[in-house]
This record gives C-alpha cells, sequence and structure tokens, in this order.
C-alpha cells in the first residue's frame, strides 16, 4: 500500500469514527475507601452538557452523550424536555438511556433476579421508564448493566434467577420502539463476589436472544477476566450479529476504569481491527456503537475524556491500516511470521501525523488537549464550580 493510500484509508476510518461519552465521566466519583473531589467536576446535568460540549468541540467525533436516569433524570420522562432543551443549547445528543438498578436499598439482594416480586417490580418499572425515556429523547439504545448476583454458595437459587430475569427483560423487550436497541452488558464479579446472575458474554448472549431481536450484547472491555481473549469474543459476537455495542476503558487487575489502552493498546486493535474486517465486507454489517465508560477520579475529567477520544482515534486509525487483501493471503499459507509482521508492523506505524491533519482539513483543533489547556475552559469551570463543589460532595450523581 502506496503511503498515499495508507493515508486515504485512515481518513476514511476517522470520518467513519465516532465516541459517545458517558455524563458520570464528568461527575465526581470515588474509590470504595474515599472521594477525591475535583473542584472543575460537573455538579449538575447543565455542567456534564457543557463538558460533553467542549469534548466534542476539541475532537468533533463526541456528539453524544450517555445519560443515566437516576442521576440525570431523576423525574423519569418528566425530565426529557429539559435534556431536549440541554441538546439544542450545546449541540450535544442524548446517547444510551442507562438504567439504574444498583443503588437503592431494595436492590440489596438484587433487582430484577431479587426474590421479592415487589423488588422485582419496581426494578421492571424502572427499565420500562428507561425505554419510555429513550423514546422521548429519539435515543436509540437502553443499555442494562444488572449488579445483581450473591456472595454466598446456596444463598440464593442461580436458576430461579435465570427465570426472573428472563422475564424482566422480556417485558422490558416488548416495550421498545422499532429502532431501539436493548444492550445487554455482563461483568464477572463486583459488586457480587461469588456469583454475577450475567457473568459473561455467553449469559449475556443468552439473555439477550431471550429477551428478543432488538437485544445485543455489550462488551465493556473492562469487564473480563486476566488475559482473556476480548477481540475472539468480538468475533464470535459479530458471527452471530449480536454485537450491540461497547464500553471502552482498560484495566489491569479488575475493572479498573483506566483510560482506554493505557495498559494495552495492542487488545484495543485487535478489536478494532474484528469490526472493520467486518466492515471492509462489504456486506450487511449492524456495525456497533462504541463508547467510553471511564470515571477518573484523579486526572481532570475534562482532559481525561480528550485524552481517551483522541487514543481511541489513534488506535483505530492504525487498525484501518490492515492490508485484509494481503493479510488473507498470508494467513492462508500460513506463513507465520510474515502475517504477524503485517499486522502488528501497522500497530507501530505512528499515525498521530496523520490525525492532527485529518483534524485541521475538518477544522478541528490539531492537537486536542493542546487545545484545551490553550482555551481556559477549566479554568473557567474550576472558578464556577469549585464552591459547589467543596460544600457538598455526594454520590456520582
Ligand atoms: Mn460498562
Amino acid at each position: 500500500m502506496s503511503n498515499d493510500q495508507a493515508k486515504e484509508r485512515v481518513f476514511r476510518a476517522l470520518d467513519d469514527f465516532a465516541i459517545a461519552i458517558p455524563s458520570w465521566g464528568f461527575a465526581n466519583t470515588g474509590t470504595r475507601f474515599g472521594k477525591f473531589v475535583q473542584a472543575a467536576a460537573a455538579t449538575n446535568i447543565e455542567e456534564k452538557f457543557a463538558d460533553a460540549a467542549e469534548v466534542h468541540r476539541l475532537t468533533g467525533v463526541t456528539p453524544t452523550m450517555a445519560l443515566h436516569v437516576l442521576w440525570d433524570l431523576p423525574n423519569g420522562v418528566a425530565d426529557a424536555p429539559k435534556i431536549r432543551a440541554l441538546e439544542a443549547k450545546t449541540g450535544i445528543r442524548a446517547g444510551s438511556i442507562n438504567p439504574n438498578l444498583f443503588q437503592e436499598a431494595e436492590y440489596k439482594y438484587g433487582s430484577i433476579c431479587n426474590p421479592s416480586a415487589e423488588v422485582r417490580e419496581k426494578a421492571t418499572a424502572h427499565l420500562l421508564t428507561s425505554v419510555e425515556i429513550g423514546k422521548a429523547l429519539g435515543s436509540a439504545e437502553v443499555s442494562l448493566w444488572l449488579s445483581d448476583g450473591s456472595n454466598y454458595p446456596g444463598s440464593q437459587s442461580i436458576r430461579r434467577r435465570i427465570g426472573w430475569m428472563k422475564e424482566a427483560l422480556a417485558k422490558t423487550h416488548a416495550a421498545l420502539a422499532p429502532g431501539q436497541t436493548l444492550l445487554v452488558e455482563y461483568k464477572p464479579f463486583e459488586p457480587a463476589f461469588y456469583h454475577t446472575d450475567i457473568a459473561d458474554w455467553g449469559m449475556a448472549l443468552e439473555i439477550a436472544r431471550s429477551a428478543g431481536p432488538q437485544a445485543k450484547v455489550l462488551v465493556d472491555t473492562g469487564h473480563h477476566y486476566q488475559g482473556t481473549n476480548i477481540e475472539q469474543i468480538v468475533a464470535w459476537l459479530i458471527e452471530l450479529d449480536a454485537l450491540g455495542s461497547f464500553h471502552f476503558n482498560d484495566r489491569k487487575y479488575a475493572d479498573d476504569d483506566l483510560t482506554l489502552g493505557s495498559i494495552d493498546p495492542y487488545q484495543i486493535f485487535r478489536i478494532f481491527h474484528e469490526i472493520l474486517f467486518e466492515k471492509s465486507k462489504g456486506g450487511v454489517f449492524n456495525a456497533p456503537t462504541f463508547m467510553i465508560d471511564q470515571s477518573h477520579n484523579l486526572k481532570g475529567k475534562v482532559e481525561a475524556m480528550v485524552q481517551t477520544v483522541v487514543t481511541a482515534q489513534e488506535l483505530y486509525a492504525k487498525a484501518a491500516l490492515v492490508d485484509h487483501a494481503a493479510l488473507a493471503e498470508l494467513q492462508d499459507s500460513c506463513s507465520l511470521v510474515d502475517a504477524e509482521e503485517a499486522f502488528r508492523g501497522v500497530f507501530w506505524q505512528d499515525v498521530r501525523p496523520w490525525l492532527a491533519e485529518w483534524r485541521e482539513a475538518r477544522g478541528l483543533p490539531a492537537h486536542p488537549l493542546a487545545a484545551l489547556r490553550e482555551g481556559g475552559y477549566v479554568e473557567r469551570i474550576t472558578e464556577e464550580r469549585k464552591e459547589k463543589n467543596t460544600a457538598g460532595a455526594s454520590s456520582y450523581a
């Protein structure tokens, strides 16, 4: 591939790339042991939209922000007009709607898998509200992460909980409008430490399939055991037309919420490769959506978000450089070393100058992080928000 061809591929891939950002990435968060309040953190939904707009102004590829029902729309559908007004004001659209089934005291023993029919009903009603919010906002995705599970062997019936879960999600699926997707996320452990009701992609796939055709699996890159081959899971989900979306972050030990690509950028490259390979075939492909799921305790919120978006673009651009036809030939002839070199060779190619060029050609700052620092946005919001942030440190809301 000539240099011009390579650059053109990178530009085409970048034109096609968008990633959603999470509202909770701008708010104060904490560890299990302490909360480190940042003076510039967003304290309300207006400030979250303002931060999202700043990230989009700098990067041009984050037009949507995922919303958390309990934190961002505490009054349910009644808050939709307020969100609509913020969309109009900031140019940022509502992304996936994220129900919250993990925070309230009733959910101590589970939400839709709780042995209490009353609690299950409350949790299902919340899912239905989330679907209605999605409809009111024209948001295509309702994104379910279920924290349900148990901590002690024998203390809960794994089988009966599967049944309850299927029942609740069938009702939720039945309420979806055409074009809405129910995303089912999985996580091996935490907050439960013995069994989690949706612990891996197989369980998520079965739950999604039993819910209905508009339910798909969401892969959170941080939600796997050490050494899991995530790109293989992605390849299988593509094969099965069951890959709905991603939550990107990185992890070293468990669900660490580290910056995408900070520990293993090659893994994200390999995941992007599977997606770009499928796209290159030119057939029907329900391509997954991309979202960042990170809450930073120590890094500045807006700064971390911009850094993450830029990293995602770099890795996507690298993956776009894989020459699929040439690689297939090397694979078929079992030229192991040459195939691997062709694959990892482009991973090591520095695409950053092309990214800068692409941004300038699209009227964006060539270096978004530098532009953030020069623009004075963080200083301004620090000044505006510092009193509110030191006065009352509350939850992730
Ligand atoms: Mn997630």
